[in-house]
C-alpha cells in the first residue's frame, strides 16, 4: 500500500510538472482557428491535416494511470501531426471542476478539446461556448450528450463491455450466486451505460442464477473504492463476486480483497490496467479482467480532433479519416468512432503488457 501511495504521488508530481510545462509552452502562441465553422456536413476527406493545431486533453481526472497512458497516446498523435499538445484536468473526478478547465481552454483559443466527461450534461454549457469560440470538441472514454460534441471516440461498444464483464464474472463464480458492481462516480456516462447493459445481459437465460444485489460507487477515488469494497463484503455475506468496471475501483478492490479473509473465495473482475492489477493476478486474488489499450484510445481521439479541425471530417455518419498507425476509421451513428474489442488479461498473458 505504501509503494502504491508513493507511485500515486510520483504520478501526480509528474502530471503537475507536465501541466506547468504545457502551460508555459502554450503561452504566447497565436491562434490558428481551423475554419471556425460549426456547420456539419462540409467534410473534405482530401483536406490535409493542418499543422500547428492546439489540441488539449482534459481527462476525468489527472492522477489516474489510465488517463496518464491515454493522454500520452494523445500526445504521440499530436506530435505526429505537428500540433501543440497540452493536458489539464482536476485531481478528483468531478464535472464542476472540468467546467472551469474548459472555460480556460476556450479562452486560450484551443483548436480542439478532447475530454472524458464526468457527467453527460454538466459540462455541456461550457463545451458549447468553446464550440462557439471555434474549438472542435471530441469526447473520448466517457461521452456527453451527443449535441455537446462533434465526435465521441468510444473504446469498445457499451454492449461489448457489458457482455465481456458479465461473462467474466459468471465464469469465475461458476454461473451461480450473488454479485455486486463497484462503479466509479454516480454520474459517469461510460460506467452508467455499461451498467445499464450489464443489467440487460443478466436477464439472459444462461445468467438465470446470477443475481445482482447492488451497485456501489467508489467515485474513482482509491480510498473510497477500498472502503466501498469492504462495505460490500460486510453487507452481503453471500456475495460470490464483484464487477468493478473502473481501473481505480478494481485496483482498490483487489488490494482490499488480497489482504482479507475473502481472498480467492469472492471473485473480482472488472476493467483494470495490467500494471495496477499484475500483483493481484499473480497472488491469486483476481483470475481475469479486461481493458482496451488506453494509449491507442488517446491516440485515436487526437487524430479525430485533428481531422475535425482540418475539415477532413465533420462528425457526420460515414465520414472517414486515417489515424496514423491505427489505420482508417469511419464515423458511425451519432458521431461515434469505435476503437475495437477489449483484451482479457490473466496469468497467461499479463506479463506481455506494460501500461
Ligand atoms: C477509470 C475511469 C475511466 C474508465 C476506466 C475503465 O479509469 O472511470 O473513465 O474508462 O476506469
Amino acid at each position: 500500500m505504501n509503494s502504491l501511495f508513493r507511485l500515486r504521488l510520483g504520478a501526480t508530481a509528474l502530471t503537475l510538472t507536465a501541466l506547468l510545462l504545457g502551460t508555459a509552452a502554450c503561452g504566447g502562441t497565436t491562434r490558428d482557428n481551423a475554419g471556425g465553422s460549426q456547420a456539419s456536413g462540409a467534410a473534405n476527406p482530401d483536406a490535409p491535416i493542418k499543422e500547428g493545431l492546439k489540441i488539449a486533453f482534459l481527462p476525468k481526472q489527472v492522477n489516474n494511470p489510465y488517463f496518464t497512458t491515454a493522454d500520452n497516446g494523445g500526445k504521440e498523435a499530436v506530435t505526429e501531426v505537428k500540433g501543440e499538445f497540452k493536458e489539464v484536468g482536476p485531481s478528483e473526478a468531478s464535472a464542476s471542476s472540468q467546467v472551469s478547465y474548459i472555460n480556460t481552454l476556450s479562452q486560450q483559443g484551443m483548436d480542439v478539446i478532447v475530454t472524458s466527461a464526468n457527467d453527460p450534461n454538466a459540462i455541456c454549457g461550457a463545451l458549447n461556448q468553446a464550440k462557439a469560440a471555434g474549438a472542435k470538441i471530441v469526447t473520448f472514454d466517457s461521452d456527453t450528450k451527443p449535441e455537446c460534441r462533434q465526435v465521441f471516440v468510444n473504446q469498445v461498444t457499451a454492449q461489448g463491455i457489458a457482455e465481456n464483464q458479465v461473462k467474466l464474472i459468471s465464469e469465475q463464480i461458476g454461473g451461480e450466486g450473488e454479485i455486486a458492481i463497484l462503479s466509479a462516480t454516480a454520474n459517469a456516462t461510460n460506467q452508467n451505460a455499461w451498467i445499464a447493459l450489464m443489467k440487460e445481459e443478466l436477464k439472459k437465460p444462461e445468467y438465470g442464477k446470477v443475481k445482482l444485489v447492488t451497485v456501489a460507487y467508489g467515485n474513482d477515488d482509491d480510498q473510497k473504492s477500498f472502503q466501498e469494497m469492504q462495505g460490500l463484503l460486510q453487507a452481503y455475506p453471500n456475495l460470490k463476486g464483484v464487477i468493478s468496471p473502473t481501473t481505480v475501483g478494481v485496483a482498490a478492490a483487489a488490494r482490499y480483497l488480497s489482504g482479507s479473509q475473502y481472498k480467492g473465495k469472492v471473485k473480482l473482475t472488472g476493467l483494470g490496467t495490467p500494471n495496477q492489477m499484475r500483483e493481484y493476478v499473480k497472488d491469486g486474488t483476481v483470475d481475469a479482467f479486461a481493458l482496451w489499450n488506453p494509449a491507442d484510445l488517446g491516440y485515436l481521439a487526437a487524430y479525430a480532433g485533428a481531422a475535425l479541425a482540418s475539415g477532413q471530417i465533420s462528425g457526420a455518419e460515414g465520414d472517414r479519416f486515417t489515424a496514423g498507425r491505427l489505420g482508417e476509421f469511419t464515423v458511425g451513428k451519432d458521431g461515434v468512432v469505435v476503437l475495437g474489442p477489449p483484451t482479457v488479461f490473466d496469468k497467461s498473458n499479463i506479463d506481455k503488457f506494460n501500461f
